[in-house]
């Protein structure tokens, strides 16, 4: 069986830490798998572009000893989730990562609406030391939610399947303990009680890539990184019956419109238009959902992939 290829989507503020948790995810499967004891696991990608740009950016770090700098455009990443078995080597899944700049993950953004909608999971990133020290963060944080809980909303009406990595950034700038374990998760309530109420699929990740320097040379220091794509993966990768089609532009067609009554383009149209607004839906599904008037529809009607051109 030909292996399934999964769109992930991240979504995350200017400076959260995208670009450093992809290279740090990347950074160290690929260190553990050139050891002589190979992890099970790594990243490849058949792109020579694609294969370019990342070693770009940890040449960045290896050379500097700084963070790579902020990111310009949105930049794809196709890679392969490679294995080693007893018999050789195999591909569990492929995925496509869009590195996006921060200023782009907003729903108001056409190029990231079609990132949403071709989405089957996404990372969530949030940085863990605003979330505790930083006042102004919270209306960031709101903007953040409410996105997120509106794709579940969708997820769970239309039974998608689809997982979301919550990734707290740059752990390693806290005081590790319980106190600080227990604010960030009470700063998280906001978000966990909506996403528990629509029974969304969803793990924390508490991530800390540092640079280190060693013997004049600096790299990020990645240990357990590569934990939620792995995760989300492996949550994707797991059903058997995956559509490629069935994602996030198919359930928003179907919650919006009425098959019958409109031609697919215009039921496209009508999803980006949705889409647009998927705060304000979210909000709105969550209240309804609350007041117990939403009903399930269980049909699903896979519409075609759409191209995207960035
Ligand atoms: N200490 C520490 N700093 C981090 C970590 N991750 C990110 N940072 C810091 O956050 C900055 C921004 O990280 P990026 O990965 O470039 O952020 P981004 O989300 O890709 O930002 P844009 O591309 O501008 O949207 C870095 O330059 C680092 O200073 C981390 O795990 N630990
Ligand atoms: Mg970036």
């Amino acid at each position: 069986m030909a292996a399934k290829t999964f769109n992930l989507l991240s979504i995350g503020e200017r400076g959260v830490g995208k670009t450093v948790f992809l290279a740090g995810s990347y950074t160290e499967l690929q260190g553990e798998h050139s050891t002589e004891h190979p992890k099970a696991s790594w990243f490849e990608s058949q792109d020579q572009e694609v294969r370019s740009n990342i070693e770009k950016i940890l040449l960045h770090v290896q050379n500097t000893g700084l963070y790579p700098p902020a990111t310009i455009k949105i930049t794809n990443f196709n890679f392969a989730l490679k294995r080693q078995k007893v018999f050789g080597v195999k591909t569990q899944c492929k995925f496509r990562w869009w590195d996006i700049p921060g200023e782009a993950c907003h729903i108001r953004n056409p190029d990231f609406q079609e990132l949403v909608l071709k989405s089957h999971g996404c990372c969530v990133f949030i940085s863990a030391p605003a979330l505790l020290h930083d006042r102004e963060y919270a209306q960031t944080l709101v903007d953040l939610f409410d996105q997120v809980v509106a794709i579940a909303s969708i997820v769970h009406q239309q039974r998608l399947n689809y997982a979301f990595a919550l990734v707290l950034t740059k752990c390693d700038l806290l005081e590790s303990g319980t106190v600080t374990q227990l604010q960030i998760e009470q700063n998280l309530q906001p978000l966990i009680t909506r996403l528990d109420a629509l029974k969304a699929n969803y793990q924390r990740f508490y991530s800390a890539i540092p640079i280190v320097s060693m013997q004049g040379t600096a790299a990020l220091n990645a240990r357990g990184a590569a934990d939620p794509l792995l995760w989300l993966l492996a949550q994707l990768n797991k059903h058997h019956h995956f559509q490629p089609n069935h994602n996030l532009a198919t359930g928003l067609a179907q919650s919006a419109l009425s098959q019958q009554m409109f031609p697919s383009t215009l039921r496209r149209s009508v999803a980006l238009l949705a889409i647009a607004s998927l705060s304000i839906l979210g909000i709105a599904i969550a209240l309804l959902f609350t007041l117990g008037l939403f009903t399930i529809a269980p049909d699903q009607v896979p519409v075609n992939e759409q191209k995207i051109h960035l």
